[in-house]
């Protein structure tokens, strides 16, 4: 599959590709190891906030041996505090248009996934590890802190005690003690993540639109609200997305023996 422009144009640090309904957006910039500059977290910004037509959910993957080593640290030497806190804003907007897109979002993990680019894959919402990826925040160590939704994001997926000594101590989790700890969801062997990346996110393709939509916007809201307003939500959301006609289609088609029955997988 070759690369497919889009408009408005990806800067040159990543990569679309299709594969039927699955876009496949590729960090490219791998002699930097993939490290996040400005031009790279605008251009996830433009395309998350807009993905291509036809596509139901993304794979985001990188090339080379590592999927990020975080911010860009050339662009933090000469900020100002002001700038300093634009950038991290930019960085918020980015992941929300991301975490809170029109289309689920599948990571494919291998090397280093440190600092901005652990904040990057917390913002995805299925996330695939290969045995050499490794998870990183030194932050601590640079004399800077998390910036691109980090304290907010990793937290609720790992505990704030195991964020809280990664940035205090610079301390790395391998990528199976990063498994038992709730970073990735799937570990798969050298050389699969983005195979199974892609497959997952087929699956989560044949979905009903709707029930992506509720899935990807009020699952993490609803875990964030009090109780009475998440199942006020719950109650709503469920109802709104039962009665779609997609819905109605495929509980009939289970009800009528057209459709597959729940497996081990
Ligand atoms: C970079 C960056 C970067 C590599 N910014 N240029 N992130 C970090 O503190 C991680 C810093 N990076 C590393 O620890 C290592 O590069 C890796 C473990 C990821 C990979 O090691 P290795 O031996 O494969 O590569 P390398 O030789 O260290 O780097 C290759 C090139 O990439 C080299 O440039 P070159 O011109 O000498 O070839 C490096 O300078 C460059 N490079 N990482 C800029 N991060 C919103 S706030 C988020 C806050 C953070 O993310 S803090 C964490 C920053």
């Amino acid at each position: 599959m070759p690369p497919e422009p889009l408009s408005p144009a990806l800067p040159p640090s990543l990569a679309f590709r299709r594969d039927g309904d699955v876009g496949i957006l590729e960090l490219t910039r791998a002699d930097k190891r993939n490290a996040l500059d400005t031009p790279t977290v605008l251009g996830l910004q433009a395309f998350f906030s807009a993905p291509p037509a036809g596509v139901r959910a993304v794979v985001l993957c990188a090339a080379g041996d590592h999927f990020s080593a975080g911010l860009d640290l050339n662009e933090v030497s000469d900020r100002s505090t002001t700038d300093g806190i634009a950038n991290s804003m930019l960085w918020h907007r980015a992941f929300e248009a991301l975490e809170y897109g029109s289309v689920p979002v599948v990571v494919a993990l291998h090397g280093a996934v440190v600092g901005g680019g652990l904040e990057l894959a917390a913002a995805c919402h299925v996330r695939v590890a290969e045995p050499s990826a490794f998870y990183g925040l030194p932050e601590g160590q640079r004399g800077i802190f998390v910036g691109g939704g980090g304290s907010v994001r990793l937290p609720r997926l790992i505990g704030t005690a195991r964020v809280m000594d990664m940035i205090l101590t610079g301390r790395t989790y391998d990528a199976k003690d990063g498994h038992a700890a709730g970073i990735s969801q799937y570990l798969v062997e050298a050389g699969e993540s983005r195979a199974k990346a892609v497959e997952l996110a087929h699956r989560i393709a044949a979905n009903a639109p709707l029930s992506n939509f509720a899935i990807v916007h009020a699952l993490p809201r609803i875990g964030e609200a009090p109780r009475e307003i998440g199942y006020l939500t719950e109650a709503l959301i469920s109802a709104i997305a039962s009665s779609d006609p997609q819905a109605r289609a495929r509980v009939n088609d289970f009800l009528e023996k057209r459709a597959a029955k729940v497996d081990v997988r």
